[in-house]
């Protein structure tokens, strides 16, 4: 791990106030929760489903992390699954509860191919481009004042660089992603408006495309403040190359990065060795991001492998969280938080 600086919003005051940090870094121990030993938020996805019926799910998230993100809450296929029936109890519930307890709400995700209500799909593309404006409008205006930053487009590019070829892509072109940035600056002018992907952590065709096309909105004066690294990782693949210097790159555009939904998955059954490997892949992504200025958010795809989407999606793996299904810490989360 990187030592760094506890208690992010008191040094931000102290540095104004006395023009220098006076600051002492704490002992190093588990004692010291996760948010704590960074000025970066840290955070991690969460189900408003496992926050009401789960106290000890819920009193590990407050005490380790200062950020979280509906994991499906905030998607369109949540939200407005039947036109016009809006649900946004989820949603409502993780932001209430951010805000009783002084966490930051990363809002996810107001424009992805995936969780697409079919109904939305199948208009024809005049309709498509109303519709879109009014589901961000809406969304963002909700939660207006309340959001840190929000995903707004989400897994636009194919892994050799190109678009994805998706709805909004089909019908409305190239230009819906400047177009959907503007909505949403305008319902919440004070959000960071981020592109969210997978596969982007090292340099590679699909995060060049993600440099370029970020290049190109800022020169354009497109409201966009962040790209958002997933890091969905496994153990069998090898750490991505270049992270550290590609998260650098993307922040010479003038933007903000983000580490948004950290895991790093292994063949199951556990062992001491994958599990060490796993703190090291761990230890590499959080280490990255606090070398990096603009890298201003460390976010967990979960937290506990009581609860991941690993095991549905990729049999045989799992495991990929820092907490095990007890909530006990990890070799990853120990490496990262002796
Ligand atoms: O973790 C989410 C899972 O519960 C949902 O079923 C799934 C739907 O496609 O989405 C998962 O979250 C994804 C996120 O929204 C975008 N990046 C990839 C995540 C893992 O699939």
């Amino acid at each position: 791990m990187v030592h760094a600086i506890p208690v992010k919003r008191a040094l931000v005051a102290m540095v104004a106030l006395a023009g220098v940090a006076v600051w002492q870094a704490p002992a190093a121990s588990a004692s010291v929760p996760l948010k704590d030993i960074t000025h970066r938020y840290v955070g991690s996805a969460v189900a408003a489903s496992y926050l009401a019926s789960e106290p000890d799910y819920r009193a590990v998230l407050t005490r380790e992390f200062d950020n979280v993100t509906p994991e499906n809450e905030m998607k369109w296929g949540t939200i407005e699954a039947v036109r016009g029936q809006y649900d946004w109890s989820g949603a409502d519930a993780i932001v209430r509860y951010a805000q009783a307890h002084h966490k930051t709400v990363r809002g996810h995700t107001l424009v992805w191919h995936s969780q697409l209500p079919d109904w939305v799909a199948a208009l024809p593309a005049g309709e498509l481009r109303r519709v879109l404006r009014d589901h961000i409008t809406t969304e963002v205006k909700r939660y207006k004042g309340k959001i840190r930053a929000w995903d707004v487009v989400n897994e636009i590019f194919n892994e050799d660089g190109t678009r994805r070829d998706t709805v909004f892509q089909q019908k409305l072109g190239d230009g819906f992603v400047a177009d959907v940035f503007r909505w949403a600056h305008a319902a919440d002018p004070s959000a960071t408006l981020y592109i969210n992907d997978y596969n982007i952590e090292g340099k590679n065709p699909k995060s060049d495309a993600v440099y370029d096309l970020v290049k190109t909105l800022r020169r354009q004066g497109v409201p966009i403040g962040g790209v958002g690294v997933q890091a969905h990782l496994s153990i069998q693949y090898g750490f991505p190359e270049g992270y550290q210097a590609n998260l650098k790159r993307l922040t010479s555009l003038g933007v903000d990065v983000a580490v948004t939904e950290a895991d790093v998955r292994i063949p199951t059954p556990p062992d001491a060795a994958k599990l060490d490997t796993q703190a090291s892949y761990f230890d590499q992504l959080w280490d990255g991001c606090q070398a990096v200025r603009k890298c201003v958010e460390f976010t967990a795809w979960g937290f506990t492998d009581r609860h991941s989407w690993v095991p549905d999606v990729f049999p045989g793996e799992g495991a990929a969280c820092l907490f095990d299904a007890d909530l006990k810490p990890k070799p990853a989360y120990t490496r990262i938080n002796p």
